[in-house]
């Protein structure tokens, strides 16, 4: 049984990508494993929020988690804010994090390149080291994470390899387990984009969307003037990622899709994807629903807390004791 760990952070509400790329591997990987989902709530903050938007946005994913088929009794759900282990193992790791390696990370690179580094935080600079003490604190195995994330897993892997090296045998060296198609899902509007909760718009989907709002961004997504519905990225950006989320939501294959719809002009491909995403997602935001303000919820992520703390502080005593950071 392998140690798995992974999480969402609450900076917009959760979309079709995060599902697709994440939230299904999390409930494949919970019959069998040890599971730790979070919500990264103190990644959300490396950029500004909105106190009252962050605090609902926290539970909104707790609660979706759930309605996607995370089972508590199988998983442990909880709220990364409310076990203080994770910034206290971040910063014995950051100790341990070189410049350089940050400079190389993509996501703060393509954000610093768009808006200049004026007003970014060092938060969004250091979060990496925070993502590595995530994982590294639960002795993760694996961490279900979509394309966007492997680069994260990968400097977690480097900052355990070196502390190993330095102090010991501490840290078990995490892998990646990502989709092989599915986990990068792109924008509606600019399939050449990762479909991104902060940018939500026509071209991101949410789960908690209304099926029109659904039916309404589906049929204006951006496709190209071939009207064949055939699976290729290069040359068919579009229709192939609308392709992947159908193969997605109803385990047929591209293959199969591709003969269903041979005839088909990208209207009808569109109006039958859109018709199975509402079919697919009403459950879910039903279930949503009903738990969102209940006392379950809360009762799941007190419990959740608890389990998490009691792991995550006995591991970083561990690390702190390495370190020399000890009294007796
Ligand atoms: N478009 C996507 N396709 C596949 N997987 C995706 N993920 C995100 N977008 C897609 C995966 O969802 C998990 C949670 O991501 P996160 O919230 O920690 O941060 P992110 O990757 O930066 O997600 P967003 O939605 O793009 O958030 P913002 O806009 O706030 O930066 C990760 O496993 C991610 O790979």
């Amino acid at each position: 049984m392998a140690n798995i760990f992974s999480g969402i952070k609450p900076s917009g509400d959760l979309t079709l990508g995060n599902y697709i790329g994440a939230i299904t591997n999390f409930v494949k990987l919970q019959d069998e494993h040890n599971c730790y989902f979070c919500v990264v709530d103190l990644h959300a903050i490396t950029v500004p929020q909105d106190r009252a938007d962050l605090k609902k946005r926290t539970k909104d994913i707790a609660a979706l988690y759930l309605a996607c088929g995370i089972d508590p009794k199988k998983a442990t759900v909880f709220i990364q804010s409310e076990v203080p282990a994770h910034t206290q193992l971040g910063w014995l790791l950051e100790c341990n994090t070189y410049i350089g390696e940050l400079n190389r990370m993509t996501q703060f690179k393509d954000k610093a390149q768009k808006n200049g580094t004026d007003g970014l935080t060092s938060g969004l600079y250091t979060y990496p080291v925070l993502m590595a003490a995530d994982i590294l604190l639960y002795d993760s195995n694996l961490v279900p994470v979509g394309d966007d994330q492997k680069q994260h897993v990968e400097i977690a892997r480097d900052i355990a390899v070196r502390f190993n090296n330095k102090y010991g045998e501490t840290f078990i060296l995490p892998e990646t387990y990502a989709h092989k198609v599915g986990a990068r899902i792109m924008d509606l509007q600019d399939p050449t984009k990762k479909m991104s909760k902060s940018d939500n718009d026509k071209g991101c989907i949410l789960l908690l969307d209304d099926p029109k709002i659904i039916h309404k961004k589906i049929m204006s997504a951006i496709t190209d003037s071939e009207s064949i519905v055939k699976f290729d990225k290069e040359n068919k950006p579009g229709i192939s990622n609308l392709l992947t989320i159908y193969s997605k939501i109803t385990n047929l294959t591209i293959e199969e899709l591709e003969g269903k719809f041979v005839n088909a002009n990208y209207g009808e491909f569109k109006k039958a994807l859109a018709d199975e995403l509402v079919t697919f997602i009403t459950p879910i935001q039903n279930r949503f629903n009903e738990i969102r303000n209940s006392k379950e919820l809360d009762d799941i992520l007190d419990e959740g807390a608890m389990i998490a703390n009691q792991y995550a502080n006995r591991k970083v005593q561990k690390v702190m004791k390495k370190i020399g950071l000890i009294r007796k």
